[in-house]
């Protein structure tokens, strides 16, 4: 198996694998360790990432970027509202009402839905990595922010699905540097002893993550985690952009804002201007040739001025910080370090803010660029039976309570539960999950999904069945009913005289409602349970207490039917599957169709140089003139009708010109190889 870590950022991509030497940040066919988020779609072909990206000036309606946030929102969704006006390309709404990203691709109007724009993303980053790797690429881990919902989540898994890819974890991306920083650490404490606890925090370009882990030799537990999920680099671009749209306007009585092309060119030129202003404290220039109606433009700005235009972003930075602090119940004297990353720290009065905040020096031993890839790619290297890792555990939190509310019998009242709810039923019945605090959500929807425990009958004599459903937050911090049981009482046993028409919770052995582990270490579960509340006269299920004789009975599995909030329809996603490959496949003619092409070009140019070089004594200079000229005609069809021809054209093009070519030089191979053979063989006499 492959062991992969992807970090999709908003902006930037990073990919790292395991060798057998360690965990390697890989480079695309660029030799660059960053792949631009960007998908470009055109008449023939898609391009995506670095190339998609040099696409925008000269393709930007069909040119798509930013569009991580899209996963599981609503087309009406106010954040993808609040985005419409800002991008260059199209959003659409979709039937579902999801959000969807129309373009022109192969001649005609498209609607593509965000997971397909993502799995298109993740396709070039699965061939990165092939090529690397010089294997097929299936298993990988890939992060999220550790805001992302539910709805969120399991749309970047369909993602996945669609790539082709096995995505083993989801993992938050402060929880993956907390990873990478501390699986190498030797000087942890032990088990027994206090934890060091580290803070993480992570500009990128889209948001903003800060979470505190408490590390113990082999093991790390992350105590809180706090975000806020709109700020980022981009906040300071648009800011650049603002200020110099309406400088621009009042200098050149230029109107940007009309100008998708020049909009995007000045951005490309602010974000440049503000990585410069990290470096440097004096006045600097920006500059942009012919940016509007031929007229150059060009302004400055320095570092102090620049502060004073974010002050509201910069402003923004303590609120995330704070929160962590107060969840962890930590004081900042237990605080050991304070390790970011994401390429957004690097502005000097981010790092001045946060170190002020803590009362110490932040710390950037780890790659601010890398630490999440390389998090994801040991996360994979653990989870693979391939690799031989350091044991590593990872207690993770999902920042959000969840509530299972029970349709039927108690509308509206939250029912407690754990690992196991035992109901009583005599007919099938609706379970809904939705987030408990819609005012921490950083998302318009708190539901996440009803669930339909069908094929619920009676007992034989009437009674109603005891009904066991399973509900989980898998490792992907996805939540789910997962399966439900009917237990049937079998004929002549004890009477189970268990008759309340409330759920009952299954703790085993937990003191609390609280906190659950699901699946051994590697994720706590935070449920808002109202344990106090449950409703007069309920009674424990007496299999929970475990004390009673076993009574025999027959379980049968029932089916669930999940309606979840802003899916992909499964039938739909399978057809993604299939037009993903069948994208792949256009993707690869295409680039065989314009490889052909380039072949009979650089054929017609190494052939005419060679012609009065080289070849010369070879050929005639009749023959040589007559070839000359079929070599300037083939270059000038290259540019009219050869332009756009289909590949066995330019193969049968570059035939035909080669039986001209080839004779003259064979010949000139053989005159070259001659004296070698003769030096060969007196070398050997
Ligand atoms: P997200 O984490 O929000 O999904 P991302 O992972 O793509 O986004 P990063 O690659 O961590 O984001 O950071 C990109 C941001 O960092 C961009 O806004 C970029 O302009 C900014 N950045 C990079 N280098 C510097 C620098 N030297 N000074 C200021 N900002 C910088
Ligand atoms: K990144
Ligand atoms: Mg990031």
């Amino acid at each position: 198996m492959s062991v992969v870590g992807i970090d999709v950022g908003f902006q930037n991509c990073y990919i790292a694998v395991a060798r057998s030497g360690g965990i390697e940040t890989i480079a695309n066919e660029y030799s660059d360790r960053c792949t631009p988020a960007w998908v470009s779609l055109a008449s023939k072909n898609r391009t995506i990432g670095n190339a998609a990206k040099g696409q925008i000036i000269t393709n930007f309606k069909n040119t798509v970027h930013g569009f991580k946030k899209f996963h599981g929102r609503a087309f009406d969704d106010p954040y993808v509202q609040g985005e419409k006006p800002k991008l260059p390309y199209s959003l659409h709404k979709l039937a579902s009402g999801n959000t969807g990203i129309k373009v022109r691709y192969l001649d005609e109007d498209k609607v593509f839905t965000i997971e397909q724009v993502t799995a298109m993303l993740l396709t070039k980053l699965k061939e990165t990595s092939e090529s690397a790797l010089k294997k097929p690429v299936v298993d990988c881990v890939i992060s999220v922010p550790s805001f992302f919902t539910d709805a969120e989540r399991r749309s970047v898994m369909d993602a996945t699905q669609i790539a082709g890819l096995n995505c083993l974890r989801l993992i938050n991306d402060t929880t993956a540097v907390a990873l990478a920083y501390g699986i190498y650490k030797q000087d942890l404490p032990t088990p027994e002893e206090k934890p060091r606890n580290v803070v993480f925090v992570d500009l990128g370009h889209s948001s903003f993550q800060v979470s505190i882990s408490a590390f113990n030799k082999g093991k790390l537990k992350v105590l809180a985690t706090a975000f806020d999920p709109y700020l980022g680099g981009r906040n300071f671009d648009e800011a650049l952009v603002d200020n110099f749209c309406e400088e621009f306007k009042a200098r050149y009585k230029l109107n940007v804002r009309e100008n998708p092309r020049a909009i995007l060119r000045l951005s490309q030129e602010c974000e440049k201007l503000k990585k410069l202003m990290s470096a440097n404290c004096s006045d600097l220039p920006i500059n942009i040739e012919c940016f509007m109606n031929d007229i150059d433009v060009t302004g400055k700005m320095n570092r102090v001025q620049f502060e004073e235009l974010c002050a509201p972003f910069l402003m923004r930075v303590e609120a995330p910080l704070k929160a962590v602090m107060e969840q962890s119940k930590l004081s900042r004297d237990e605080i050991y370090a304070v390790e970011v990353v994401g390429g957004a720290t690097r502005i000097p009065s981010i790092k001045e803010r946060i170190s002020k905040f803590f009362g110490k020096d932040v710390s950037t031993t780890l790659n601010a660029d890398e630490a999440v890839a390389r998090g994801c790619a040991l996360q994979c290297a653990i989870m693979s039976p391939a690799f031989k890792v350091r044991e590593f555990s990872i207690t993770d939190v999902v920042p959000f309570p969840i509530t299972l509310r029970h349709l039927l019998s108690c509308k509206n009242h939250a029912a407690p539960f754990s690992k196991v709810i035992t109901f009583h039923k005599k007919e099938p019945f609706d379970l809904e999950a939705f987030y408990s605090l819609p005012q921490e959500l950083p998302y318009p929807d708190i539901r996440i999904g009803r669930f339909s425990v069908q094929n619920v009958v009676p007992q034989p004599d009437g009674e109603s069945s005891k009904v066991k459903v399973k509900v989980r937050v898998n490792v992907h911090g996805i939540f789910s009913v997962s399966s439900a049981s009917l237990i049937e009482k079998q004929k002549g046993e004890g009477e189970d005289v268990q008759m309340d028409m409330e759920p009952t919770v299954q703790n085993e052995g937990r003191p609390e409602d609280q906190v659950r582990e699901i699946r051994g270490l590697e994720l706590i579960y935070l449920f808002n349970l109202p344990t106090k509340e449950r409703v007069p006269g309920e009674k424990q299920d007496p299999a929970a207490g475990g004390s009673k004789p076993k009574v025999k009975v027959k379980s049968t599995d029932l089916p669930i039917l999940a309606n979840i909030i802003r899916q992909l329809d499964r039938g739909v996603l399978n057809d993604f599957v299939e037009y993903e490959s069948q994208m792949i496949v256009q993707d690869k003619l295409e680039k065989e169709r314009n490889d052909a092409k380039n072949a009979v070009e650089e054929y017609v140019y190494d052939l005419r140089d060679k012609l009065c070089g080289i070849y010369e004594k070879y050929t005639t200079e009749e023959d040589s003139n007559r070839l000359t000229m079929m070599l300037e005609d083939t270059e000038n069809w290259l540019y009219e009708e050869g332009e756009d021809q289909d590949k066995q054209v330019y193969v049968d093009k570059l035939e035909d010109l080669k039986s001209f070519g080839q004779p003259i030089q064979d010949k000139h191979r053989e005159q070259e190889d001659r004296p070698r053979a003769f030096e060969e063989m007196g070398g050997l006499a």
